[in-house]
């Protein structure tokens, strides 16, 4: 592993720790675990509905744009005091723009049911609520991304017991079809779903918890077509969302220090890190889980959440900087942004 200081001055552009050599194509033997299971398989499917979505709760007001109440940064002095509410350590939601008006859209999981919602958004605001397919027991909802490139996003799903991934196509909240996608290496797990080359074609990032290390495998449609390895994580430091922070059309890694709430952009050209900068510190109590466009800038935004009392919030950011901050709407019991 190599060691990096940071070459930029100012605790703000500062990036963490470690980097190992990316960029370097997967051998043969990494190919082997691709099982090409691509087909219409008969994958789960339960309970699929459009009625009796979730509403948001009593606090429906919040869902105005309200600067003065939404959680701020923190300051980084004080940021690691009180920290130990760890309870989302690795996790992230998924967005997706699910009725096409340019808004990301939240995917809600119930803990119990393992049946997802989609809330739809304007901006902060809360518009409506579809119930989604329910995910079976053993697979997790890792990301949500139009890989028919029908203009519908889709479910990306894993299972952690066989390796495998599936695609759920989707029309809106409503499942369609099915399909495998490539299986996973011994040891990886997929972690985010964007588009790494700019053809148009979702792409799987993958994460190996072993050795912190990230890998971009590019895909037609759910057709593995090649492999390279992304940057390798710092400890304690979490990939929670992928988008392009600095406008260069690279997507940019968004990741999350769970032990002192510190965010940080990795700026990338492919798969290849170029530089880090932190972003805005997460108070106590809540954690960074995604990011999109909420207010339609351009510059992608942070979601947070807050596992206790199940508000959102969205951060808005001008590239890595903080803007201004308004709670989003606040999820029902059993109901969370993160989970299978
Ligand atoms: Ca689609
Ligand atoms: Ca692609
Ligand atoms: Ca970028
Ligand atoms: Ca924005």
């Amino acid at each position: 592993m190599i060691r990096k200081t940071s070459s930029i001055t100012g605790k703000r552009t500062q990036r963490p720790g470690f980097l190992r050599a990316g960029s370097i194509i997967f051998a043969s033997s990494f190919a082997l675990g691709f099982s090409a299971l691509a087909g219409n398989m008969n994958l789960p499917e339960q309970n699929m509905g459009s009625s009796n979505a979730p509403q948001p709760g009593e606090t429906t007001e919040q869902t105005q744009a309200d600067s003065q109440t939404a959680p701020q940064p923190a300051d980084l002095s004080e940021a690691a005091a009180g920290i130990g509410d760890n309870v989302l350590t690795g996790a992230w939601a998924t967005l997706g723009d699910f009725n096409n008006d340019g808004h990301p859209d939240y995917v809600l999981r119930n803990g119990s049911t393992l049946q997802t919602a989609i809330w739809y958004l304007n901006n902060n605001v809360f518009i409506g609520g579809a119930l989604g397919p329910s995910i079976r027991v053993g697979w997790s909802l890792d990301g949500v991304a139009d890989f028919n490139r029908n203009a519908h996003p889709d479910y990306a799903l894993f299972n952690p017991g066989t390796d495998q991934t599936a695609i759920w196509y989707m029309s809106g909240p409503t499942r369609v079809s099915a399909a495998f996608g490539p299986t996973l290496p011994d040891g990886w797990e997929l972690r985010q779903t964007a588009d790494f080359n700019g053809d148009g074609f979702p792409d799987y990032v993958l994460f190996n918890s072993t050795s912190n290390q990230t890998a971009i495998w590019y895909l037609n449609n759910n057709v593995y077509v090649s492999g390279a390895f992304g940057p390798t994580l710092p400890v304690n430091w979490s990939l929670v969302g992928v988008a392009d922070f600095d406008g260069n059309g690279h997507r940019d890694y968004v990741l999350f220090n769970v032990s002192n709430h510190q965010t940080a952009i990795w700026y990338l050209s492919g798969s290849t890190f170029i530089r880090g900068a932190y972003g805005p510190t997460i108070p106590s109590g809540w954690a960074l889980v995604a990011t999109a466009d909420f207010n339609g800038d351009v510059h992608p935004d942070y979601l947070l959440y807050n596992p206790a009392s199940r508000q959102t919030a969205i951060w808005y950011l001008n590239n890595n900087v903080f803007v201004g901050g308004a709670f989003g709407p606040t999820l029902p019991a059993g109901w969370s942004l993160v989970g299978p």
